[in-house]
């Protein structure tokens, strides 16, 4: 029985830490810089699906290694879901504070502060390809609030819970997260991980 290697297509450290928790040792994880690849890939499509199969499919065509992706973003009801795909970069820079003062600027004055935060992962796995969603629900808050986490958790509160993303602990957030629940149907399709391999 060998354990199933995955190299997971992001960039971004803060996914990786999230997603080598909810895997724990259940596969062997390998980020890009572990297969020689440090591209910024360029994300050009218009939709979750779009952009999480562009950079799976760049890895495979690459390294033709199993491999997965994970696009997601925040998407805010009374701005017609925006920011969205467009989330690591509302605000045409990087950084997470000036793009969560654009969703806090841009609200407000509304009443309807529902919002969802959406993760879709396009899996490859000998050559196909699989797709897995996961959406958790809440409110942008009026101010951010919490230091842990990234991106836009200080402004937003699951339902059900009185603190944000930011001020939950990391395992509380790993529970209930759009990318746990994404993960956890990866995880699952993958069977627990305790895959047999024949070589
Ligand atoms: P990779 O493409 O390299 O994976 P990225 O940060 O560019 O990294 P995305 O294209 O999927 O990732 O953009 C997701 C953005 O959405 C991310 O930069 C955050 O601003 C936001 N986001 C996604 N998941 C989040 C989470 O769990 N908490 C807070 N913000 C999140």
């Amino acid at each position: 029985m060998m354990k199933k290697i995955l190299v997971f297509a992001t960039n971004n450290a803060h996914k990786l830490e999230e997603v080598q928790a909810m895997v724990g040792d259940k596969f062997i994880l390998k980020s890009m810089a572990d297969v020689g690849c440090n591209d910024d890939i360029p994300e050009t499509g218009t939709t979750f699906e779009e952009n999480a199969s562009i950079k799976s499919q760049y890895i495979y065509r690459a390294f033709k290694i199993d491999c997965f992706a994970d696009d997601s973003g925040l998407e805010v009801e009374a701005l017609n879901g925006e920011p969205g795909v467009y989330s690591a970069r509302y605000s045409g820079t990087r950084d997470s504070a000036t793009n969560l003062q654009l969703v806090l600027q841009k609200l407000e004055g509304k009443p309807n502060r529902k919002a969802n935060f959406r993760t879709v992962i396009s899996l490859i796995l000998d050559g196909e390809e699989h797709l897995f969603e996961g959406a958790v629900y809440g409110t942008i808050r009026t101010e951010p609030s919490g230091a842990a986490g990234f991106g836009y958790d200080p402004i937003f509160q699951p339902d059900g819970h009185s603190q944000t993303f930011a001020e939950l602990s990391a395992e509380e957030k790993n529970r209930i997260s759009h990318r746990a629940i994404a993960m956890e149907k990866m995880v699952n399709f993958l069977g627990n991980g305790s895959i047999e391999l024949l070589e």
